[in-house]
């Protein structure tokens, strides 16, 4: 199956970074070393910013920092990832109550300044480190996510602090908003914290709650494909579609669309113009949906969860709009393939993967259909539920 790409072994990544550390630093040894999932949701798009329901799971592919503390008040990192045309070296002194760390060049480096910036204990010694990834790079798979939650677990080796796991999420969450400049809901930060191995997670976005569903059948398979058509969330129509969420909300009186009922929207659908009413619709929806194809991973009844993700994916395309020509045309040719599930667009939208859930003897056949059928070049991952955040001892 030569046109599935093995995933990048973690010690493998630590062994490359601890080198590269050796070799920047004048042959000192990084003695911190740390890794952080992406994520694949397997359904409930775009309601966590709603306050709703997802379902999550960690993937094997991770980002991984080591490295460090120094004496003084400097960081200095260095990445191994395809950042294009950007420096791959940093230099930064660490915020104090005067001089926030504000956001600049080269770009991937915003992400490790807003983890510092908004790290929940203090003091932080200034460090130096390298990052090396797995996960693709706006592939929709969470590399912004995985790569704020591999900075903070860094800076608990270095400076713990009360080791509370939520608070630790939405400190990364924040990171994003401030430095990603993206307004993201708490999804990829939570499962890349949190993510437990055979297990998706049912997050609550509303209470913060999460209920692990196993999800470790050998007989089935996850199947990531990349459209590698380039997405990112950083344009103008991931924050739109979360204000067209927040202005329903408003009209139907309620505090997020998580307390709304189809009931509710159909008796307000004259106060809502016809785009707003859509997206508010595929929200309600994919909320309910979530929570029942949750349920149905329990029962182990893969049919109705494939059924489901298909509704999810033709509700992203058609009422939420934050699908593509290439996604559709992925999902279109793995839903032909006998012994699948069901498929759908993952992530934020606007290319990146499909996630596709089948059984394990139609894989080869899935995959030579798909790059058939597919008018770009794919690549495609098997991938397992893996576990959250971790750190290693050297
Ligand atoms: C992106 C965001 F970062 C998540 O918070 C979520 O809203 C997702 O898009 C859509 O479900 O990954």
């Amino acid at each position: 199956m030569t046109n599935i790409c093995p995933i990048k072994n973690v010690a493998d990544l630590v062994s490359e970074a601890r080198r590269v550390f050796r070799e920047t630093f004048d042959g000192d040894n990084a003695n911190v070393a740390v890794c952080a999932p992406g994520r694949v949701n397997l359904i409930g798009e775009h309601t966590d910013y709603n306050e709703g329901f997802v379902l999550p799971m960690a993937l094997p592919m991770v980002t991984v920092m080591v490295g460090s503390k120094t004496s003084g008040q400097k960081c200095c990192v260095v990445t191994l990832t395809e950042a294009a045309d950007e420096p791959r070296m940093v230099d930064f002194d660490l915020p104090n109550e005067l001089t926030p760390l504000l956001r600049g060049q080269p770009n991937w480096a915003n992400y490790v300044k807003g983890v510092v910036q908004h790290y929940r204990a203090r003091p932080i010694p200034g460090f130096r480190a390298v990052i090396a990834s797995s996960v693709p790079l706006g592939g929709g798979l969470s590399s912004s996510a995985s790569l704020e939650v591999a900075v903070y677990t860094f800076l608990q080796q270095l400076c713990p602090d009360d080791g509370n796991q939520v608070a630790k999420a939405v400190a990364c969450q924040q990171a994003e908003h401030t430095h990603g400049a993206v307004p993201c809901g708490i999804m990829d930060q939570f499962v890349s914290v949190l993510g437990k191995e055979g297990h998706a997670l049912l997050i609550d976005c509303r209470s913060l709650e999460a209920t692990a569903v196993p999800l470790a059948d050998p007989g089935l398979v996850i199947l990531i494909t990349n459209s590698n058509i380039r997405h990112s969330l950083t344009g103008s129509e991931y924050p739109t579609r979360r204000k067209q969420c927040e202005n329903a909300a408003v009209v139907l009186g309620k505090r997020s669309l998580r307390e709304a009922t189809l009931q509710d929207l159909e008796a307000a659908k004259d106060r809502l113009d016809s785009v707003t009413y859509r997206r508010a619709r595929h929200v309600i929806e994919e909320i309910e949906r979530t929570a029942q194809a949750a349920e149905a991973l329990k029962r182990g009844d893969y049919k109705e969860f494939g059924r489901l993700m298909v509704e999810s994916h033709n509700s992203l395309r058609d009422n939420y709009e934050v699908s593509c020509p290439e996604l559709d045309e992925l999902v279109s040719a793995a839903l032909e393939v006998d012994g699948v599930f069901g498929s759908r667009m993952t992530g934020g939208g606007f290319g990146g993967c499909t996630v596709t859930l089948l059984q394990a003897f139609s894989t080869e056949r899935a995959v030579k259909h798909i790059q058939e059928k597919y008018h770009g070049s794919p690549t495609f991952f098997i991938t397992t539920p893996s576990e959250g955040a971790r750190a290693f001892s050297l």
